[in-house]
């Protein structure tokens, strides 16, 4: 199989592509990337002479049908992905998520090629700590706009598998943690706080909590719903990590073996959403996928590591990251 993946420099897609040179020698990777601020070709260094990169962007329609005309199939994880950037300056999450997405639908249509669309358990709204977790059938109903531009990309996709018989399936995952995550995400901010001597930055008081998901079971459900996958349909990916930010940067100040109250209060987002939960039934039974991160200490050791192991990896993204924040008006509480 020819794969073409966007957005394999960033965090999610480079782990995709290292995972996917690494188990499927039967599986030809192209990736595009315009390799913004969140982009790193670094991160794909280790398969760097396994992979084709094309250094380009998305809504770039020319170039990617080029591109489509070539592979078999796409999986699309491209997008401008931060919450708080998108409160900072929506624009560019409207043209790449919205405009982007559109650019690959349409060369897809045009040339027959199957598409997986990554997205976001972000497009549901959040919820309370009685309500159930988010399904399939869940309404959608975003808050920031980051979320609402993911939201307005999976429509999108539905209208064009629909009107046009695109072979399309879309999944909605919940948070992702690991290695490659920019500095900008909240675990990796608050790592490599540590590791600078800093304290780490939690908005509000933090008790929103999000659904935690090893960034390699994320990726291993999106292959098996690309192979295995009925079109038209949607996927939730989550694995049952469900935990509040408190508790999450208790439990990276214990790695470090500092105090548990050896953390700053800071600004809180604004529109702030308290809950994402995910039900992954249809995933689990129907193409019989399981999280082999169930511990998600284990995980979040391993993710420390990672950190300490590739300082050159994230110091360079590490003064411009807390230079935004700052500037955005950042204050400790
Ligand atoms: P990221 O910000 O780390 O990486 C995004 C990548 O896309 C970067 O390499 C960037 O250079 C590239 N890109 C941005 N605009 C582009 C354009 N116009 N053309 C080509 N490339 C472009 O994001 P991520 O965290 O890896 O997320 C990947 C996907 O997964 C996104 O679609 C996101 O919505 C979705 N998702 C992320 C999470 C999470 O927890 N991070 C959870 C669920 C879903
Ligand atoms: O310094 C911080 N302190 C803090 O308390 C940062 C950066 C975040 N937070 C909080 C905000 C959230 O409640 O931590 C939580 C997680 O924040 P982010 O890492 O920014 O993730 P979130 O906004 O939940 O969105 C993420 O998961 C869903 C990804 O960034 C999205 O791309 C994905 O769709």
């Amino acid at each position: 199989m020819r794969l073409l993946v966007t957005g394999g420099a960033g965090f999610i897609g480079a782990n995709f592509v290292q995972q996917t040179v690494a188990t499927r020698p039967d599986v030809s990777v192209t990736v595009l990337d315009a390799l913004t601020y969140a982009g790193n070709r670094a991160s794909l260094d280790s398969v760097a002479d396994k992979i084709d990169f094309v250094h380009g962007d998305i809504a770039d329609l020319d170039l990617v049908d080029n591109l489509v005309s070539g592979v078999d199939a796409v999986v699309h994880f491209a997008a401008e992905s931060h919450n708080d950037n998108s409160l900072a300056e929506p624009w560019p999450f409207v043209q790449t998520n919205i405009v982007g997405t559109y650019s690959l639908l349409q060369a897809v249509r045009r040339h027959e090629v199957r598409y997986h669309h990554v997205s976001t358990d972000e497009v549901y709204g959040d919820l309370t700590e009685e309500d159930p977790a988010f399904t399939e059938n869940t309404a959608y109903n975003p808050s920031s706009p980051y979320s609402a531009t993911k939201a307005g990309s999976d429509l999108l996709v539905r209208a064009w598998t629909r009107s046009f018989g695109v072979k399309a399936t879309l999944s909605n995952c919940s948070n992702n943690y690991g290695p490659f995550q920019h500095v900008e995400k909240f675990i990796p901010r608050q790592i490599t706080n540590l590791i600078d001597g800093v304290r780490p930055r939690l908005y509000g008081a933090g008790h929103q909590i999000r659904d935690w998901i090893h960034v390699d079971d994320h990726n291993r459900a999106v292959f098996d719903i690309l192979e295995r996958g009925r079109i038209g349909q949607t996927y939730l990916i989550g694995a049952q990590g469900e935990l509040d930010n408190l508790t999450v940067v208790r439990l990276i100040l214990e790695a470090f073996g500092r105090p548990a109250d050896d953390f700053d209060h800071v600004t809180d987002r604004p529109g702030h959403d308290q809950r994402y939960a995910i039900d992954a039934s249809l995933l689990r039974e129907e193409l019989g996928w399981e999280p082999q991160y169930a511990d998600f200490r284990a995980g979040l050791a391993n993710t420390i590591a990672w950190y300490r192991d590739n300082e050159d990896w994230w110091r360079p993204k590490k003064a411009e990251t807390e230079l935004a924040y700052a500037t955005a008006g950042e204050k400790t509480l």
